[in-house]
């Protein structure tokens, strides 16, 4: 820095001083006009920049972060279309309710505001609101303090979401005086305050619960989002109350708990008479809390406990409604469980008699050792493994590959599986497993349909490039959901399936990793716990029967039917 600098600073160094000082060490971007010395100027004071290839991924990786740190995933991409690209990602983080906060660099307002033609040009800030929980433009160096902390307050706060701050490439090189620049800092207190909920409230949820005879609680990701694992699990086990996770709350007990429901889902949806659902929405995921899959009576009552307010009745009607932020909800539940609870012991009982017979009648098909393999085959190969490294983080996407995957493979701990979550959407695969090694330290295992891996696929440079801990088994049938479908009209493949026996592991091998092709599931078994042992990044290519997965996994009805059928 020349003399006649040395007492002043500016947009670029504002902004990453903002981010340090609210414990924000990490940006996942891709670098360009006007971003790229921000960038270069973090990683030179220490913190970590991880770049990807597309910006989507490092937007779900920033989004995953959120999740797992409860401190916001911070994106970076240039304007106009690395700021779409991200944009995904925003919308994917406000959905599921992960802090995260995207920063775009835009171009100059005058020339956007009149549409003349700026250099990638685009009113980002307009684009951002439509899928976001709230969206700040940041115009005066002096503001930049105030800018971040009011996009990591919007984030973490109540429900967690999706947050955009638009950055003008003029913003960037304004300078003002550095003890100015430094007074206008602001270090956010207590971002995300606790939600302390109504005494009144937990005294009705907890009488429901006392007096039903056939109680059940559903964990959401919420629920694992909140670090209540203590009080939940303890809660849980006082009551002596069936658990049924929702997928990414898997492992907040383990899911061989003896009160785990998870092998016997349809039985406690039908029979429940009073359900409590901890950061669990009644969407389709649960069916919206009605028809078939809850016996179609609507006989059950509700209590819910949530942050976010309007999500009472979203669905049916909520006899108890618990508003509050989790831990504080659970640990004010867990006060109100005395010496004298009753146990729901003929239920409980009930739950488990089903749940263990349910799992005895699966446990044969994970034992085969076919060649090609099917998903219970090589899912009963990766089930052992999590099962001894159970700190290892399951990511996991496809659709076979996701249905079976959940099922089959146990989490033990809380956190520990991240899946493609309320849009169920392909992609997630790189960005997650490459944040989850990046946030955590632990390895990654991530398993993915050959579909949803193509989705990320090129980030195997990003993994290779960082080095990082992260195994990736791709489960190839030649296709989405089966590899043999074909097409009745004309000579191009059917639009379901891939060049077939496609050498996935080649990728890895490109960019200096480890990449294998296996067959059988004794086979998949060693390397991926080779891969698991040594920390190399690696990918598998598993190869699946092509005829072994169905139309969509478990959710086919969701396919609207033609009654007129093809016409040629
Ligand atoms: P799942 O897909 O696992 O069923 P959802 O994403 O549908 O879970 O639900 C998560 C819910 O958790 C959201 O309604 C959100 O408002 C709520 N939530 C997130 N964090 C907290 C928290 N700390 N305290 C209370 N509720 C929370
Ligand atoms: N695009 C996006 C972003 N998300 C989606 N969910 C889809 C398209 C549609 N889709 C699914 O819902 S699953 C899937 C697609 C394309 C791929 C399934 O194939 P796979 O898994 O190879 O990943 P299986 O094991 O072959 O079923
Ligand atoms: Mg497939």
């Amino acid at each position: 820095m020349s003399s006649d600098t040395a007492n002043l600073t500016d947009g670029f160094n504002l902004v990453l001083d903002a981010l340090r000082l609210n414990d924000i060490e990490t940006i996942y971007g891709v670098p360009g006009i006007p971003i790229t010395d921000l960038g270069r100027m973090a990683q030179a004071r220490g913190m970590r920049v991880i770049a990807f290839r597309h910006e989507q991924h490092a937007g779900y990786a920033a989004s995953i972060a959120g999740y797992l740190t409860q401190k916001p995933g911070v994106c970076l991409t240039v304007s106009a279309p690395g700021f779409l690209n991200g944009l995904t990602a925003l919308a994917h983080a406000t959905t599921n309710c992960f802090p995260m906060i995207l920063i775009s660099g835009s171009s100059e307002r005058e020339v956007v505001d009149l549409q003349q033609g700026d250099y990638e040009e685009m009113d980002q800030l307009a684009v951002a609101k439509t899928v976001c929980k709230a969206a700040y433009r940041v115009l005066h160096a002096q503001d930049i303090g105030i800018g971040v902390a009011r996009a990591i307050r919007a984030a973490v706060s109540g429900r967690p979401g999706g947050v955009y701050l638009d950055l003008p490439a003029k913003l960037f090189g304004q300078v003002m005086d550095a003890d100015a620049g430094a007074k206008s800092l602001v270090k956010v207190v207590d971002a995300a305050p606790r939600h302390i909920p109504a005494p009144a409230a937990i005294d009705r949820a907890v009488e429901l619960l006392r007096n039903a005879a056939k109680p059940l609680i559903i964990l959401g990701k919420g629920a694992a989002y909140s670090q209540a694992d203590n009080d939940i699990r303890a809660f849980i086990e006082k009551t002596g109350i069936p658990f049924l996770p929702m997928s990414m709350a898997k492992g907040l007990l383990a899911d061989t708990h003896p009160l785990s429901a998870g092998a016997t889902r349809s039985l406690v949806l039908k029979e429940a008479d009073v359900v409590m659902l901890v950061g669990a929405r009644l969407n389709w995921l649960l069916s919206h809390g009605k028809g078939k899959t809850w016996g179609d009576a609507g006989a059950q009552k509700f209590i819910h406990v949530d942050i976010a307010p309007t999500e009472m009745d979203s669905n049916v009607g909520i006899s108890a409604p618990v508003v509050g932020d989790i831990a504080s909800c659970m640990a004010a539940m867990l006060a109100r469980v005395d010496g004298d609870w009753r146990q729901p012991a003929a239920w409980s009982g009930e739950v488990r008699a089903k749940a263990d017979a349910n799992i005895a009648r699966m446990a044969p098909r994970l034992q085969n050792n076919n060649d090609p393999m099917d998903y219970h085959g090589a899912l009963g190969a990766l089930r052992t493994i999590i099962r001894e490294r159970p700190d290892t983080i399951l990511v996991n996407e496809g659709a076979n590959t996701l249905d079976f995957t959940r099922s089959i493979v146990d989490i033990y701990q809380p956190r520990k599986r991240l899946d493609v979550g309320t849009w169920g959407v392909m992609g997630i695969g790189m960005g997650y497993a490459i944040a989850a090694a990046i946030e955590t330290g632990k390895p990654v295992l991530s398993v993915v349909g050959d579909s949803a891996f193509g989705f990320s696929g090129m980030e195997i440079e990003t993994m290779c490039r960082y080095g990082l801990p992260i195994c990736v088994v791709v489960f190839n049938n030649n296709g989405i959901y089966r590899g043999t479908d074909v097409n009745s009209g004309g000579s191009d493949p059917a639009w379901t399936t891939f060049v077939k026996n496609s050498r996935y592991e080649l990728m890895a091998q490109a960019f200096g990793g480890v990449g294998v092709c296996v067959t059988s599931p004794s086979e998949l078994s060693r390397v991926v716990t080779e891969a698991i042992a040594s920390g190399k990044p690696t990918l598998v290519n598993a190869i699946i029967d092509e005829k072994a997965g169905t139309e969509s996994g478990r959710i086919g009805n969701l396919n609207p039917q033609s009654v007129v059928g093809k016409k040629s």
